[in-house]
C-alpha cells in the first residue's frame, strides 16, 4: 500500500464518519513514525468533506459534531507525539481566541498546541470572544502578536470589529487571522496583517511577524 492510499483512507474515513475506522488509522500511522503534522493534515481535509456533505444536506448538524468529535479524539492520540518533537527558544506571548458568535475550536487549539510547542506563551481567550474582551486582555497581556480564529462567514465582521477595536485601543502589534474559510480578500476585509487556512503555515507566519518580517512570498 502507498503513501497515497493511507492518505486516502484516514481522509474517506473522516468524511463517512467512521469513528474507529479513523482512530485505528491515526494509531497505525502513529507507529509506524509518520509526522503528526500530515495526519492532522488529513483530518482536516477529512472534515471539509464533511462540512461539504452537510452543505449539500446529506449530512445533518449531528454530522459536524460527529466530525468533531473525531477530531477531538484523533488530537488525543496526536497532541503527546506533536509535544515530543518540537522545541526552541522563548519566541514571545500570543494572544489567541475564536471571535464573537464562532464556537469553532477544533483548529484554534491545534495552533495553540503548535505554537506552544514553538515555545510561544500562549494565552488562549476560548471561543466566542467579544471584541471588548480581546482588547481588554490585549492591555494586560502586551502580546507580542494577536490570532483570531473564525469558520463562519459572519465571523468576518466580528473579526473586522476586533482589530478596529484594537488598533483604536492602542496595539500596533501584528494581527492574524486563521480559518477553514478565509481568503486574501477576507483579510482586507478584516484590517488584519496576514492571514492562514492551516496551522503549521500560521505558526510561520507567526515567526515570522513576531520577529518583524512579513510572509515569504
Ligand atoms: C466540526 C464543525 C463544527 C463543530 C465544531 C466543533 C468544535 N469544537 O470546533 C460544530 C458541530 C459545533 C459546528 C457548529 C456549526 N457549524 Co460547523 N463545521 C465544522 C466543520 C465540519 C469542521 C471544522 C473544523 O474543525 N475543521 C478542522 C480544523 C483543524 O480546521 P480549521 O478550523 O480550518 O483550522 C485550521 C486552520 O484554519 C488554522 N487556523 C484556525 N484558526 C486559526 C487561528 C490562527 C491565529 C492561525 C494562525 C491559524 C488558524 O489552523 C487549523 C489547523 O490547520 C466545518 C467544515 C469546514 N470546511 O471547515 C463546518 C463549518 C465551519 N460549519 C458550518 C456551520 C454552518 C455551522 C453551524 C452554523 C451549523 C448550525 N446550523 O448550527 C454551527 C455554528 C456554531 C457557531 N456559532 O459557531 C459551516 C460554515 C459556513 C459559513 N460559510 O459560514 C461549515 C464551513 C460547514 C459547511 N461547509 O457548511 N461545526
Amino acid at each position: 500500500m502507498t503513501d497515497s492510499d493511507t492518505n486516502v483512507e484516514l481522509i474517506t474515513a473522516i468524511a463517512d464518519l467512521k469513528e474507529q475506522a479513523a482512530l485505528a488509522l491515526v494509531e497505525k500511522r502513529l507507529a509506524g513514525g509518520e509526522d503528526p503534522l500530515l495526519i492532522i493534515k488529513d483530518c482536516q481535509e477529512g472534515l471539509r468533506r464533511v462540512g461539504l456533505r452537510y452543505e449539500r444536506n446529506e449530512y445533518f448538524l449531528a454530522g459536524l459534531i460527529m466530525g468533531g468529535e473525531i477530531f477531538r479524539q484523533v488530537m488525543e492520540l496526536v497532541q503527546p507525539v506533536v509535544e515530543r518533537q518540537v522545541s526552541g527558544q522563548a519566541s514571545g506571548r500570543i494572544l489567541l481566541g475564536t471571535v464573537a458568535g464562532d464556537i469553532h475550536d477544533l483548529g484554534k487549539n491545534i495552533v495553540n498546541m503548535l505554537l506552544s510547542c514553538h515555545n510561544f506563551a500562549v494565552y488562549d481567550l476560548g471561543v466566542n470572544v467579544s471584541p471588548t474582551t480581546f482588547a481588554e486582555q490585549a492591555a494586560q497581556v502586551h502580546p507580542h502578536l494577536i490570532g483570531l480564529s473564525g469558520l463562519l462567514t459572519s465571523s468576518y465582521q466580528a473579526m473586522h470589529e476586533t482589530v478596529a477595536l484594537l488598533r483604536a485601543q492602542g496595539y500596533h502589534g501584528p494581527i492574524v487571522i486563521g480559518g477553514g474559510q478565509l481568503s486574501e480578500e477576507v483579510c482586507r476585509y478584516v484590517g488584519a496583517d496576514d492571514w492562514t487556512t492551516d496551522a503549521v503555515t500560521g505558526v510561520e507566519l507567526c515567526q515570522r511577524l513576531v520577529a518583524g518580517r512579513g510572509r515569504e512570498k
